[in-house]
């Protein structure tokens, strides 16, 4: 196996808001191991707590809004991150909230627009979309929903390539500097739709056939968020948007390939490897 090394920079520190996945593969857990594997120094704030495996979702407990709020404050006042990614929500008052405190922040924002787990269960109501599009989106730097999130939060249906590749640029206009679109499987290849300031491109990379994915998402944009923070001496970022994309997609795939086959159910993906991703990469 390959051996790779990461290096180690003081001030690589990122902040997950999201949801606990107690079998560890999705959520805040898969968050922290993305930032962890990427030397970053991960903090979290706890949005719910799921009652969850590789079988599915069996309880979700929304935590309280001034809660949310409060961990915020403690953490943002006392370690400021570089980056924020946010995860699973639950709804608009946890949404508008957490936009409220994030006003003014001045690095990296995330957004993951998550709505529905792999298995199906709602991971934010009704309420949460509008709110994605009136409050959080317009402070994003980055938003990565899947196809799904992608056709609730421009309010109409998208089929196709083509039409995800306008839909992209159309999300964009609510805020976000950059879209990457989850597109899924095209044409037998795995394929993101990544929409800035300079264009919208397709990214595509191999298709391995397996139903192990869970907490694909989280670890991409984790992984996307961590990549965001390293700088090599002190003398500025290293990776834009769009490398610590092509570094964490490729990573993402790669776990994807190698998944360890735990559980009954839609397994993890091999989230002790996410610092696994450009063949050319210096971290
Ligand atoms: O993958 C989206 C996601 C985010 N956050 C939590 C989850 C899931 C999917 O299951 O459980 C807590």
């Amino acid at each position: 196996m390959a051996t790779r090394t990461i290096t180690l920079a003081r001030d690589s520190i990122a902040l997950a808001i999201g949801g606990s996945d107690p079998s560890g593969g999705a959520g805040i857990q898969a968050d922290l191991k993305a930032f962890q594997q990427n030397g970053v120094y991960g903090m979290t704030v706890l949005t719910m707590v799921t009652v969850q495996n590789t079988v599915g979702v069996h309880r979700i407990e929304l935590l309280d809004v001034g809660l949310i709020e409060q961990q915020l404050d403690c953490v943002l006042n006392d370690i400021p991150p570089l980056a924020i990614k946010t995860g699973a929500l639950g709804n608009a008052d946890a949404i508008a909230a957490i936009a409220g405190k994030l006003e003014g922040y001045g690095g990296d924002l995330i957004i993951d627009p998550v709505l529905v787990s792999k298995h199906g269960d709602l991971l934010a109501d009704d309420t949460a979309v509008s709110a994605y599009r009136d409050y959080l989106l317009p402070q994003a730097t980055l938003a990565t929903p899947n196809a799904l999130e992608l056709q609730r939060l421009i309010g109409r249906d998208v089929d196709g390539l083509d039409e995800m590749v306008q839909a992209a640029a159309e999300l964009r206009e609510l805020g976000p500097s950059a879209v990457l679109v989850k597109a899924g499987i095209i044409d037998g290849s795995r394929v993101h739709v990544l929409a800035d300031e300079e264009k919208v491109a397709t990214i595509e990379t191999q298709n391995h056939p397996t139903n192990q994915t869970h907490g694909a998402g989280c670890s991409l944009a984790a992984t996307i968020t961590a990549r965001m923070t390293l700088t090599t001496d002190g003398n500025g970022k290293v990776p834009q948007v769009e490398s610590a994309i092509q570094f964490a997609i490729m990573a993402v795939n790669h776990a994807i390939s190698i998944a360890p086959g735990f559980g009954k159910g839609v397994g993890p993906i091999e989230s002790r490897i996410l610092h696994d991703g450009l063949p050319d990469d210096p971290a």
